[in-house]
């Protein structure tokens, strides 16, 4: 069985705590039974992961690359947190690695502040989502099974 890396970036660790009409009531150990559920039903095995640190993003990319060539990675679920809006290095880690990676958003970022409407991750990404709230991970999930297959 093949596993999904779901990374998640800066800040995502306070999800549930602030700002929930922006990103709903749910934490991040809620979002991981989510994904954990999504993957069951799926075929695919969960591996959930948060980080604050640009370049523990960036290591862990290169890490489903390796995976990704071994065949035993079905592809990344990405929400880069505001690193989206900034980050060269991810950009060129995801191009770098050749990996299936759907970018996601939990809000629609288009309807939001202008900075949020550029991405760095879009253009390397397989298939982008926003806008779903939480739901958006499982919906993601079933996305990247039928990618897979
Ligand atoms: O909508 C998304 O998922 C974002 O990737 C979330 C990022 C934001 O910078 C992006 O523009 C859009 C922010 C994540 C921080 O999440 C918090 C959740 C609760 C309280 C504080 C921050």
């Amino acid at each position: 069985m093949k596993s999904v890396l779901i990374l998640n970036g800066p800040n995502l660790n306070l999800l549930g705590t602030r700002e929930p009409h922006v990103y709903g009531s749910q934490t991040l150990t809620d979002v991981q039974q989510l994904c954990e559920r999504a993957c069951v039903a799926n075929g695919l095995v969960l591996d959930f992961r948060q980080s604050n640190h640009e370049g523990e993003l960036v290591d862990w990319i290169h890490e489903a690359g390796r995976a990704q060539a071994a065949g035993t990675l079905a592809g990344v679920i990405l929400n880069a947190g505001a690193y989206t809006h900034t980050s060269i290095a991810l950009h060129d880690a995801i191009k770098g690695t050749g990996i299936t990676l759907i970018e996601l958003h939990i809000s629609n970022v288009h309807a939001r502040e202008a900075f949020r409407h550029h991405s760095y991750i879009s253009p390397a990404a397989k298939a982008v989502m926003a806008g779903f709230g939480v739901n958006g991970y499982p919906l993601a999930i079933a996305g990247l099974a039928q990618l897979a297959t």
